[in-house]
């Protein structure tokens, strides 16, 4: 696995203060939105689903910074934290969840639907796997057009075990796509381990079944998560290489609003990864090396709850789509059966 280890304090970081800064609050403005978002939920200003990205901070905050503005990517239903990170605005994205049509998507995505075609974030979806051919065709896109971009396709681990993901691996090695294969694997598909649902666990493994590179990460360091996309990121877009990286990350909360997430594992095991809760490893390191103090770390919590109340604001005064909207943005104009029987007739 690629883990940052010859760092001691003395050393200097190769990033300047502002980014690694930069990183901590993403991570927590991603914390405590989505934290707001299970009040909100419980106070039924939500409704429908949510799966949050809370424990998996420093994998999102950590592959989006290494994309270039050009670059694109697409996820899984768990996505407010992914276009949080690629600058999606906080009230656009509370908004989606409250159904609204100041939302990113209009208000007609929801939860698993956030959508920012203009920084390159081509959605999240709400079928298990349903991303990673339209991230095979970005990435086809990207290279018919010669532009000069990549693609990230993020994807579960339970993903993994779907006919789609081999299919564009296979197709991404073949015509040497520039894509990276983002999986995170937060141990678990719902309720199901890793251990239960793969022959090969070791999900970077089988980008070798299409002689394909794969790497694994930490994915609850976000530097290190960083570096890895980085890297992988310029090898898909100059050397048009696909690869896997697979980051090892752990959700906290249950799969979704409808599970507790506690029949399935122990508290032992969410005690053990709270240990490498980005949340409160990257503000230590980063006092260790000198860079932030207390009360700079309260000053990001503050500004950060600021924003969060904003964004819970803004959704609660933006106005519902109108009804007469209902057809719009639609491939095919609806007709009534009324209208059909005197096409008809
Ligand atoms: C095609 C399909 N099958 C089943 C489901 C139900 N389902 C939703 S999430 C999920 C587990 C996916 O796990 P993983 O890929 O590891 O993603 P995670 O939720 O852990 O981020 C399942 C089976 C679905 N949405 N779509
Ligand atoms: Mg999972």
């Amino acid at each position: 696995m690629v883990q940052r280890t010859n760092e001691t304090i003395d050393q200097p970081l190769p990033y300047p203060r502002d980014r690694l800064l930069e990183f901590l609050e993403q991570m927590v403005l991603i914390r405590h939105f989505e934290e707001k978002t299970m009040e909100m939920l419980a106070r039924n200003r939500i409704r429908g689903y949510c799966h949050w990205n809370i424990g998996e901070e420093a994998s999102v905050v950590g592959s989006v910074a290494a994309m270039t503005e050009q670059d694109q990517i697409v996820t899984s239903y768990r996505d407010h934290g992914f276009a949080l990170a690629r600058g999606t605005a906080p009230g656009a994205v509370m908004a989606e969840l409250f159904g609204k049509e100041t939302g990113c998507a209009g208000g007609r995505g929801g939860s698993m639907h956030m959508v920012d075609i203009a920084r390159g974030f081509y959605g999240g979806y709400g079928i298990v796997g349903g991303q990673i051919p339209i991230a095979a065709g970005l990435a086809l896109a990207a290279d018919y057009l010669g532009e000069d971009r990549a693609v990230i396709g993020v994807l579960g681990d339970g993903a993994t075990n779907i006919g789609a993901f081999h299919e564009s691996l296979n197709l991404s090695q073949v015509w040497h796509l520039p894509v990276v294969w983002l999986i995170t694997n937060n141990q678990y598909g719902m309720g199901t381990s890793v251990a239960e649902a793969s022959a090969e666990p070791d999900l970077y493994k089988r980008a070798c079944a299409y002689r394909m590179h794969g790497e694994q990460v930490d994915g609850m360091d976000v530097l290190a998560v960083y570096e890895a996309t980085k890297r992988l990121l310029h090898r898909a877009r100059v050397e048009r290489e696909p690869s896997v990286l697979e980051a090892i990350c752990y959700r906290y909360p249950g799969h979704s609003y409808a599970d507790a997430g506690k029949s399935y594992r122990t508290q032992d095991e969410i005690d053990r990864w709270k240990q490498k809760d980005p949340v409160r490893t990257f503000p230590r390191f980063l006092e260790e090396h000198g860079l932030m103090d207390q009360a700079g770390y309260e000053a990001i919590q503050k500004r950060v709850d600021q924003q969060v109340h904003e964004a819970v604001d803004f959704a609660e005064r933006s106005p519902f789509p109108s009804p007469d909207s209902l057809y719009e943005h639609l491939y095919a104009t609806p007709t009534s059966a009324s209208t059909r029987m005197e096409q008809n007739a």
